[in-house]
């Protein structure tokens, strides 16, 4: 069993979990934010049994887009002294996904004996 760990934008959530979904797997939705841009972004829980992994990441890349994002507030624009300091606002490109896969040592679904 695998656990694939996914860090999409909100904007890809809606397509990509009706996908994963239509395919029979399962995935949990859970709201986060960038460490960086400190933008909202959305992690799925999706348990899969290996075999499937592959066609998993399949549809995550073909579901996600890259997209540039503008942030009008650059990390570094508040002086030492708290002053503001004037910079111009920084393109990123941010996605498709970041993805990680990981091993599940066990997975149970029902804890009840
Ligand atoms: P953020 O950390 O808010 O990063 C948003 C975008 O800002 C990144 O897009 C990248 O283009 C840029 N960026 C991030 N850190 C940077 C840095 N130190 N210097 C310059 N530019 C930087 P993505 O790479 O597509 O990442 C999108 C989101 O995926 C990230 O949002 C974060 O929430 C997550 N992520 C990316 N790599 C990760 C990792 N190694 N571990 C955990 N989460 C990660």
């Amino acid at each position: 069993m695998r656990l694939i760990l996914a860090i999409i934008q909100e904007a890809d959530v809606k397509s990509l979990l009706s996908k994963l979904i239509d395919k029979g797997y399962k995935a949990t939705k859970l709201a986060s934010t960038g460490g960086f841009l400190k933008a909202h972004n959305t992690t799925l829980l999706i348990g899969v049994e290996e075999e499937k992994v592959e066609s998993a990441l399949r549809i995550i890349k073909e579901s996600c887009r890259k997209r540039t994002i503008l942030d009008p507030m650059p990390p570094y624009s508040i002086g030492a002294h708290g002053e503001y300091i004037h910079m111009d606002p920084v393109e990123y490109v941010v996605g498709g996904a970041t993805v990680f896969v990981i091993d599940a040592v066990d997975y149970s679904k029902d804890m009840e004996e």
